[in-house]
């Protein structure tokens, strides 16, 4: 990643590097929060980009809100210091919607609407090593658009070609009941990366790659032996790896405790799922993962 500064000329986006107005809240090319340029440049020290990928309602947001308030409370030994009002956002409308028993709300397609989070990220039982760390909330909708048709989101593009970790977050409860379609869309996210990052024959992306097999209290034998049951539920996904990424592990998660269904719209026609207790289950072992290969 180049070197970005904000100037009293303009600020420059540190992740698809359009120059924009000093006084410019977000990039007018790909929506990014400049706030996070000035704040880099308050930090000298280059921040690394985790992007968390994966499907529509595969539970990314949940999952990425979960986990910045694992660290937030200094879970695993991991001490993070939030940088900026807007990095707190995330994580308090997941804990403010799960407090009242409800999901947050689907991700808005539009980049302007997203949630980044940039967290100061340390081990406090290592030898102190601070990474500052660029966590974008993304859509999943988005994702597939950007997928089918590339160029299509610039701002994924920039974010998924920089990233120097991936969480790639499967549904593994849909997996478990033998549905294609995780393993399919879980591919060609793959294949997108790929070709980011070259596609050479003879060069495996080498960029951390943690598989999370997630909603793993329906099915909670994935917690068993994750890798054992991406290659019986996830074939695809699972040849895909070992021929074309070197550095990958594949995690089970699950945030939920138990669930109860309602049913919601005028006449009662869908039916929602209420979380009734929040219980995290495997949230920062993909992280931690990431963290000591970056
Ligand atoms: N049972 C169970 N359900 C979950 C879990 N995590 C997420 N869900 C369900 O998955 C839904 C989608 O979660 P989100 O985090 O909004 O999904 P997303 O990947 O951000 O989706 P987009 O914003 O559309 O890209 C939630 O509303 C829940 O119904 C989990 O650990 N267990
Ligand atoms: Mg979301
Ligand atoms: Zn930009």
């Amino acid at each position: 990643m180049s070197t970005t500064y904000a100037t009293t000329h303009g600020t420059t986006c540190l992740i698809c590097a359009t120059e924009n107005p000093a006084d410019a809240a977000l990039c007018a090319t790909c929506a990014a929060p400049l706030a996070l340029v000035r704040d880099v440049a308050a930090q000298e020290r280059e921040p690394r980009i985790v992007s968390v990928i994966g499907e529509s309602n595969v539970g990314k947001t949940v999952y990425l809100g979960f986990l910045l308030d694992m660290l937030a409370q200094r879970a695993g030994s991991f001490e993070a210091v939030p940088k900026g009002a807007y990095s707190v956002d995330l994580q308090q409308n997941v804990i403010i919607h799960m407090a009242h028993r409800m999901f947050p709300p689907k991700t808005p397609m539009e980049a302007n609407q997203w949630y980044w989070a940039y967290y100061q990220v340390c081990r406090r039982d290592r030898k102190a090593k601070w990474v500052d760390l660029v966590m974008p909330d993304m859509a999943g909708e988005s994702l597939a658009a950007e997928v089918a048709n590339p160029e299509t989101f610039r701002v994924i593009r920039d974010l998924v070609g920089k990233s120097a970790g991936l969480m790639l977050l499967v549904d593994a409860a849909q997996a478990a009941n033998g549905a294609s379609q995780p393993d399919f869309f879980a591919v060609k996210m793959l294949s997108y990366v790929d070709s980011l990052r070259g596609g050479k024959a003879d060069e495996r992306v080498e960029t951390p790659l943690a598989i999370i097999l997630c909603k793993g209290d329906y099915c909670p034998e994935c917690f068993d032996d994750p890798r054992r049951f991406a290659q019986a539920n996830l074939n695809r996904v699972w040849n895909l790896c070992e021929s074309r990424f070197s550095n990958v592990e594949f995690f089970a998660c699950s945030v939920v405790g138990s669930l109860a269904y309602a049913t919601a719209g005028n006449n009662g026609e869908y039916v929602v799922p209420i979380p009734l207790h929040t219980a995290l289950h495997g949230v920062l072992e993909p992280f931690q993962w990431i963290v000591d290969r970056i």
